[in-house]
């Protein structure tokens, strides 16, 4: 890849601090759980925003397992859609967490590259609840939104960071790869 090439991902690939449920992208990306009928987190702020039209579509996915992900419309969301993933619970790191939290980011790009969605958010995928360390995430975080613009010249990515300290270590995750 030249260095023009590897420019313009990076000119498709922001950090953005805040919540996650304000944006007004295609699609916001939500960190579930394999029900998809709520939780906590991210998930709770994202269901509560959307209210209650978002837990009656999700009850008829039939849920979903861990590294997969699943479509929904946005309901009350300034975003036109949710893509829900179900990441890794973190235990220690010798059971695939690093595979399945790569093959979420994949199945989100799937989806939106199959439904023409262009403007994508991700909330820190399993660094919450699920306990997975961010710096790690972050890495697979930015290793594979670099290969999804690549592969579509029309991508924007957002990684949303709900803190200072988040945003920082995306911000300098995303220097390394430039
Ligand atoms: N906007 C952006 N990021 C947020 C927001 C928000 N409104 N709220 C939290 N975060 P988590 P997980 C960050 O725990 O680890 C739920 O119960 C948070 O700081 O939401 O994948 C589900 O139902 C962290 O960096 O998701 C599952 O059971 C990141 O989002 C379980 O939690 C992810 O934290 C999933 O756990």
């Amino acid at each position: 890849m030249s260095q023009g090439d590897h420019s313009d991902l990076l000119a498709r690939l922001s950090v953005w601090q805040g919540d996650i449920t304000t944006l007004a992208t295609d699609a916001i990306v939500n960190a579930a759980n394999s029900s998809l009928l709520g939780g906590g987190g991210v998930d709770g702020a994202i269901h509560r925003a959307a209210g209650p039209q978002l837990r009656a579509f999700c009850a008829t996915l039939g849920g979903c397992p861990a590294g997969e992900a699943r479509l929904s419309p946005g309901f009350g969301l300034a975003a036109r859609h949710v893509i829900h993933t179900v990441g890794p619970v973190w235990r220690g790191g010798a059971h695939g967490e690093a595979t399945t939290l790569a093959a979420c980011y994949r199945a989100c790009f799937d989806i939106a590259h199959a439904q023409g969605l262009t403007t994508l958010a991700f909330p820190a995928i399993s660094c919450g609840i699920f306990g997975f360390p961010f710096d790690a995430a972050a890495t697979i975080a930015v290793r594979e939104s670099m290969s999804a613009l690549a592969a579509r010249a029309d991508l924007k990515v957002t990684l949303v960071a709900y803190d200072a300290a988040a945003s920082q270590l995306y911000e300098q995750t995303i220097a390394r790869f430039a």
